[in-house]
């Protein structure tokens, strides 16, 4: 089965305007977010995919603010007073240093099921998120995250992120889908890049940065042991990423034997189609949306493309959009058709995740996909897959925790550290972490 990892979307969720080439992120800077709303929408959205059948895991929340950080470049102190003097002279590295970006888990790693590797384990590389300082804070935790979650280490390979800096930037599975007949049979996998970061004169783009090289692509198919035969990599259309298409899962999604793509998403659409279809070994049910229909501008603004498309007991899929998509009526007339003639695509449903959205999150972009045999979800902690009774309890924990409102001015608070980290401490239980985080109190 293809079980799905939400992000827990954690205590200090706020709009610091930290990416660049991310239009949402930027256009909603300094603006007020609602971080307990937007925990509950994130947990709205993973219960209702669980109460249809899906398997449904979480992934814990980062702790923030990233002390360590500050301390290795300079600050001294106690934690608080460290808190203190970056709010009153660097607030850019407090934003930085207090982001809740870990809730995009689709960036939390690239992950390969057993099917596909050499030692028919499921292989994990944390993204080491290089082209951003708010997210290449991420990885080492993530690993530790992923490690207390994917925890049998009979059925679970835990490789470290790739060496930080550009050459290797990698973004994780928000450019990387894997194509299959049935989800326990070997893939193709499909490595999406933004660049090459070591050959000259190749096309890139030009206003915003591609943040996945196509070093790093290779590397972590190398890593996890693929058979080159099943693998594909295509570049990303330079164009669409300097109109705000910064991941490939921004402007397409596949699942099964379906692409869902728009006409400008990749260089040379029609070769790299081919050699999916051709290493698949099966019929590749491609669905490309023209431009005539949805524009980059309306892709970008909608996120059509950032939704998840899931297989169904009946084999047919549903697209999980967000309500961005209903809002803009090219995306929503487009859609309205899709279920009614697609063989396959039969079903629209929306989720509001708005609080994401503003900081250029959808629905794909909250959860990591992680193909599992039933022996293997055997071997996941317990505590992070969603039940009816982890949902009551993590709804009860944000409720209790959160606050309703958030203004980047906020993190200047010192006291906001221990009310977070008393949040976190008390997660550590409901979902049987250990020592994960690095804090005491
Ligand atoms: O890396 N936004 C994230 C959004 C990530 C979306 N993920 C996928 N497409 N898979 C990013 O740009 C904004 C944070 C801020 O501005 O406060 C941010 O990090």
């Amino acid at each position: 089965m293809e079980a799905n990892f939400d992000g827990l979307v954690g205590p200090t969720h706020n709009y610091a305007g930290l990416s660049d080439g991310n239009i949402a992120s930027k256009s909603n800077a300094k603006d007020k977010s609602h971080p307990k709303a937007a925990a509950l929408q994130g947990l709205s959205k993973a219960k209702a995919l669980k109460d249809r059948g899906f398997v449904q895991g979480i992934l814990a929340p980062h702790a923030r603010p990233d002390i360590l950080m500050l301390k290795r470049l300079g600050f001294t102190g106690s934690d608080k007073q460290i808190i203190e003097k970056v709010a009153k002279g660097h607030p850019e590295l407090l934003t930085n240093c207090y982001s809740s970006s870990a809730m995009w888990t689709a960036n939390a790693a690239t992950v390969s099921p057993s099917a596909d590797t050499y030692d028919g384990r499921v292989h994990f590389t944390p993204a080491n998120l290089s082209n951003k300082l708010h997210r290449s804070i991420e990885p080492e935790l993530t690993g530790r995250i992923l490690k207390q979650t994917f925890r049998d280490d009979k059925f679970f390979h835990h490789h470290s992120h790739l060496p930080s800096g550009l050459y290797f930037g990698d973004e994780g599975a928000a450019n990387h889908t894997r194509f299959c007949k049935d989800y326990s049979e070997k893939g193709v996998e499909f490595f999406v890049f933004g660049n090459y970061s070591l050959r000259q004169g190749m096309p890139a783009p030009k206003v915003y940065p591609a943040r996945q090289s196509f070093e790093a692509s290779q590397a972590v198919a190398r890593l996890h042991g693929l058979d080159m035969e099943k693998v594909v990599f295509a570049q990303q259309n330079p164009d669409v990423i300097d109109q705000g298409v910064f991941h490939n899962d921004v402007i397409s999604v596949g699942n099964g034997n379906v692409y869902f793509y728009h006409e400008q998403a990749l260089l040379d659409s029609d070769a790299v189609l081919s050699e999916i279809a051709m290493k698949l070994d099966s019929q590749l049910h491609s669905i490309m949306v023209p431009t005539k229909s949805v524009s980059v501008q309306d892709a970008v603004s909608s996120y059509l493309f950032n939704s998840q498309l899931l297989t169904k007991n009946d084999g047919k899929m549903v697209i999980v959009v967000p309500e961005e998509c209903r809002a803009n009526p090219a995306v929503w007339s487009y859609l309205t058709e899709l279920e009614k003639t697609d063989k396959i695509v039969n079903e629209v449903l929306v989720m509001d995740v708005t609080e994401s959205m503003k900081n250029g999150g959808g629905p794909a972009c909250l959860r990591l996909r992680v193909a599992l045999t039933d022996t293997e979800l055997g071997g996941v902690n317990p505590q992070t897959l969603l039940t009816d009774s982890l949902y009551t309890q993590l709804t009860k924990w944000v409720e209790k925790h959160y606050r309703d409102q958030f203004l980047p001015s906020d993190l200047a608070d010192p006291s906001l550290i221990d009310e977070v980290r008393f949040a976190l401490d008390e997660l550590t239980q409901i979902m049987d972490l250990g020592s994960v985080y690095d804090f005491q109190i």
